[in-house]
């Protein structure tokens, strides 16, 4: 059992070498309470972090060559089935290094020829590396949403709320000091949205805030993991009350009909068209007063690089003559957003959300505070978003003059909480989906949403 273990998880460290290249300026960007740093940097703020990175490499090596194979069953013997509250590590519930597989959707029309094709399916067998780590981030997010989802009750506060999701995906995702040896490059994508009510997106406490959630709010929970960089992003929405039924279903058919119209050569705007026709074909009532269920025009859904969680391409949910067309292997978050208010956000509240930017010009930082907060950036997150609480608990202080400054830079974005008008209600479904050469994977796809 321990021998099967230890090999799948040698198999799963077997990269292709193009991806290993591609990823090494990132690669020491070790996200959000991830694994495996290579700890070569000396910044004397990063010690002390209870276990962000800067694992003690040498008596790790001793520790995993002196383990000896465990029985089932018995003490320290690798789990069979996940935890409550989810403890267990991925690759222990998964010792083949085979993952589930998401959704597989065929093309359609022009594009049915290519689940046949031996040269798409050819093309389709190469890189199995990067698709196990896609199927192993979204079989971490089903679980983690999955307790979550039984869980959260009114009463609780936003800041436990997030805390428990990201407590779950650090643990499944593996963690210096938790599970010596077995450990693989992933965790957190991105900081937990806990967005209520009227506020859509980019909303997860900071520290000191007291927020309780409550049985008549509607809550978009959103959350990201990775496995070496390969980010699955997906979000759903909550509600106690079913006066709500209505618009979370809009919004689910809307995101339905989008990862349906997706494929390659899809047209963005004609993906947004159709989401719209069908997400506005709702109505719902609340507290005896009738709303249209209106698309957000100004959110979109996006593509997905490794280790960016927006590419450059964006998917509109309303009509749009947008004549970009997706691509044969690129990978998207198809997310839709409905709302009882005005269909449009604007930025308001207190930023918790930053990411470093992909294209950060290389600047002398006058700022001390700036240059040191930014060494902290590129080694816990690389260009991955994180939020405060994540400095928090990396043992950072009185960050927030730096952080501003590196945003005022253009070296850090800030991403605002993105609000609709006050009293509104506002909800969001979203899938990662991969456009394999011959098949559409729904990665995320679970069977609640
Ligand atoms: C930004 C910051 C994050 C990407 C969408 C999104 C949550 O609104 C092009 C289209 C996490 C994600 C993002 F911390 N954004 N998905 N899930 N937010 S976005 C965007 O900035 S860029 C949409
Ligand atoms: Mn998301
Ligand atoms: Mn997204």
């Amino acid at each position: 059992m321990a021998a099967q273990v230890s090999d799948a998880v040698a198999m799963l460290k077997i990269k292709d070498p193009e991806a290993v290249k591609a990823s090494a300026a990132a690669a020491k960007a070790n996200g959000n309470g991830n694994l495996e740093a290579e700890d070569t940097d000396d910044d004397e703020e990063d010690k002390g972090a209870p276990g962000e990175g800067g694992a003690d490499g040498a008596a790790k090596k001793k520790r995993k060559r002196k383990r000896k194979p465990k029985k089932a069953g018995g003490a320290g013997a690798i789990p069979t089935k996940q935890s409550d509250p989810p403890r267990v590590l991925l690759s222990n519930l998964f010792p083949s290094g085979e993952y589930p597989v998401g959704e597989e959707v065929e093309y359609r029309d022009e594009n049915l020829y290519r689940t046949t094709n031996e040269e798409k399916r050819h093309l389709d067998r190469m890189n199995n590396d990067f698709l196990q780590e896609y199927r192993q981030g979204a079989e971490i997010h089903r679980q983690v949403r999955q307790w979550a989802q039984k869980n959260i009750k009114p009463g609780q506060s936003l800041t436990e709320i997030a805390e428990g999701i990201e407590d779950g995906v650090r643990a499944l995702t593996g963690h210096p000091g938790l599970e010596e040896g077995d450990n693989i490059k992933g965790g957190i994508a991105f900081p937990t949205g806990v967005n209520l009510d009227h506020i859509a997106a980019h909303y997860s406490p900071n520290a000191g805030n007291k927020t309780l959630l409550a049985q008549d709010n509607v809550m978009k929970v959103d959350f990201g993991v990775h496995i070496n960089g390969r980010i699955v992003d997906s979000a759903f929405t909550l509600a106690f009350d079913p006066m709500y039924d209505n618009l979370l279903e809009a919004v689910k058919q809307g995101t339905n009909t989008g990862i349906r119209e997706a494929g390659i050569d899809a047209r963005l705007g004609e993906i947004g068209t159709a989401i719209q026709e069908t997400m506005e074909s709702y109505e719902v009532e609340i507290n005896g007063k009738t709303f249209p269920v209106k698309c957000i025009r100004n959110l979109n859904g996006h593509d997905i690089r490794q280790w960016q969680i927006h590419g450059g391409k964006s998917v509109p949910i309303v009509k749009s003559s947008d004549q970009t067309k997706m691509e044969e292997g690129e990978v998207f978050a198809i997310e839709t957003f409905g709302s009882t208010g005005n269909g449009y956000v604007r930025d308001d509240y207190e930023t918790s959300h930053y990411a470093k930017r992909a294209d950060a010009p290389k600047i002398d930082l006058k700022v001390a505070s700036a240059s040191k907060l930014l060494k902290v950036i590129n080694k816990n997150f690389g260009t991955l978003p994180f939020c405060r609480r994540y400095l928090d608990r990396l043992g950072q202080e009185k960050y927030l003059l730096g952080l501003n400054n590196l945003v005022s830079n253009g070296i850090v974005e800030a991403y605002p909480p993105l609000v609709d008008k006050k009293g509104s209600y506002t909800a969001q479904f979203e899938h990662t989906i991969l456009l394999r050469p011959n098949v559409k994977e729904v990665i995320s796809r679970g069977d609640d949403y």
